[in-house]
């Protein structure tokens, strides 16, 4: 066996120990795409495994520029007055933004930035969305390990920001509703003085169009509040809506079930990967496959029975 050249004890410990700068080492290992990196970072989640889940995921998305970044600030300041350790992950899966993004970023969380009790770390973006979301999943379990009991994770969300480049009303209730399946919360931000009107009729149609939905499965009810970011506002009612509805999906059991799906889910996902992987280094799988694929192009064989040869 080859030795890796990562000291993996060593990032071990100084995760253990709460150092962020082991932490971003290890970051980066997860986020690397040599093989011996890979290899490295693994082991060392395997290692840290008992020390993770112990946190509260919270997923922020919507378009850019809505004050994602800015509620991160106000919400991770408070946090962390609140005797908090939070991690923030910045993840912007389209490439052409993310520059842009995560320079202003730094500026949006310039006390964040510097609070001893919080970390951020906008991610490498690039890559297929899978890939993505596994090297966030691993990120995020790193930062359990080293401590951190909230975990953000800022994202611009699938398809949002090309969809809303062009924007016609039909792309925009796609949008709506693929947040509205997903989201838990929403937030309606920079709800201020002169656009408090504007804000609540957006409340009312977003109650409305929620009435239409079938109950999440988590059986917990989708609330929609407001505030401004910017100035600190409705943002603790942001955090006592998170804490009803985590005591509630845990008392449910609902909690656990989703924590073990998706460990399963990462589980397949990572080995269809390493199965194709293995194939397609494998030179006499790889003429079969091509020889398939003309048959099936052609409709010479049904794609199911070329599969399974
Ligand atoms: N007036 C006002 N401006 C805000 C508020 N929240 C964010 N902004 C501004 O909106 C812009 C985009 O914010 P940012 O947090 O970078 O958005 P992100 O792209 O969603 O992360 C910045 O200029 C912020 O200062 C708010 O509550 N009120
Ligand atoms: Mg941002």
């Amino acid at each position: 066996m080859i030795k890796s050249s990562v000291d993996i004890e060593a990032l071990e410990k100084g995760i253990l120990e709460r150092n962020p700068g082991m932490l971003s080492k290890a970051i980066t290992l997860v986020e690397s795409k040599l093989q011996s990196h890979q290899d490295a970072a693994s082991l060392l989640l395997n290692q840290l495994m008992p020390y993770t889940e112990k946190s509260v995921r919270i997923g922020i998305t919507g378009v850019p520029g809505v004050g994602k970044s800015t509620f991160i600030e106000s919400f991770g300041g408070l946090l962390t007055k609140k005797g908090h350790r939070v991690a923030v992950l910045a993840v912007d899966p389209s490439s052409p933004i993310s520059k842009g993004s995560i320079l202003g970023d730094k500026t949006r969380m310039e006390n964040l930035a510097v609070n001893p009790q919080a970390f951020i770390r906008p991610s490498a973006s690039g890559g297929t969305l899978g890939g993505i979301a596994q090297r966030t999943y691993e990120s995020i379990l790193l930062c359990e390990a080293a401590g951190y009991d909230i975990i953000l994770v800022e994202t611009v969300g699938v398809g949002q920001s090309e969809t809303l480049v062009t924007g016609t009303g039909d792309e925009l209730q796609g949008i709506k509703r693929g947040i509205m399946e997903m989201a838990d919360l929403i937030f309606i931000n920079k709800a201020s003085e002169d656009n408090l009107a504007a804000a609540q009729r957006t409340q009312n149609e977003l109650h409305k169009a929620l009435h239409l939905y079938p109950m999440k499965s988590s059986g917990y009810k989708v609330e929609v509040l407001m505030g401004e970011a910017l100035h600190d506002i409705g943002i603790e009612a942001v955090w006592d809506f998170i804490q009803d509805q985590q005591a509630h999906i845990k008392s449910t059991g609902f909690f656990n079930r989703q924590r073990q799906n998706q460990r399963l889910d990462i589980f397949k996902s990572h080995l269809g990967q390493l199965v194709m992987d293995y194939l397609q280094n494998n030179p006499s799988f790889e003429q079969a496959l091509s020889q398939a694929e003309k048959l099936i192009q052609y409709g010479e064989m049904h794609p199911l029975f070329g599969a399974k040869e």
